[in-house]
């Protein structure tokens, strides 16, 4: 499979163009669209509760919940759909991935700012596989310390981009709005989860 790097000082990211084709595509798009339970969650900034420029959905193995933005999301048992997904994005990286961060944008409208995955859950060298589907997106990159390093791709159908190592604690990423029209896209993000540093009580019911 086509692989590439991207040579970014502090960071391994690698960029698969096409871990599926156009026609396998077009169907996990078709099926996720229908099969996901996908939700509008609310995110607090700065003290101000908005909806979230997306839908949502969060998937994984039991007991594996993620908490970001002040939201704490626990995982929906896989499908069938995810699963061979997750198997795909397992083959082409060597990793085994508990759970999964399903993102739908709309439209143009709907965005994600810069942020880092980098909640203590994910450990201290997260690994983030991530799965595009349906309409192109630009996807940014910055240096949190080196202002002047930068670094965009095109997240184009069935690709996937393997972000690992010391990259979240040294990089952010968006998916900024555009006012170009976009075909609805489908994106998720592979995670590992570890809780045994922080077990509560609901993760042991
Ligand atoms: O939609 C994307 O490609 C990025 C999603 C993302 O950064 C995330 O889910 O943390
Ligand atoms: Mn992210």
């Amino acid at each position: 499979m086509l692989t590439v790097p991207l040579q970014l000082p502090d960071s391994d990211i690698v960029f698969y163009p096409s871990l599926l084709d156009g026609q396998e595509s077009d169907r996990f798009f078709t099926q996720l669209t229908e099969a996901i339970d996908w939700r509008q969650d609310w995110i607090t900034i700065y003290g101000r509760s908005m909806p979230q420029p997306r839908l949502t959905a969060w998937y994984g193995d039991h007991g594996k919940s993620y908490t970001y933005s002040g939201i704490t999301m626990h995982p929906s048992p896989w499908t069938g759909t995810v699963l061979d997904l997750k198997a795909k994005a397992e083959e082409v990286s060597g990793v085994v991935f508990n759970s999964v961060l399903l993102n739908l944008y709309r439209d143009g409208n709907d965005s994600m700012g810069w942020h880092s995955d980098d909640e203590p859950e994910l450990g201290p060298g997260p690994v983030i596989g991530s799965v595009s589907l349906g309409g192109t997106r630009r996807f940014m990159l910055r240096h949190r310390a080196e202002k002047g390093l930068k670094h965009q791709l095109k997240l184009t159908s069935g690709s996937f981009l393997l972000m690992q190592g010391t990259t979240q604690h040294y990089w952010q990423h968006q998916i900024p709005k555009t006012k170009r029209p976009v075909p609805p896209r489908i994106n998720l993000t592979f995670r590992v989860i570890n809780h045994s540093t922080s077990m509560s009580l609901t993760d042991s019911l």
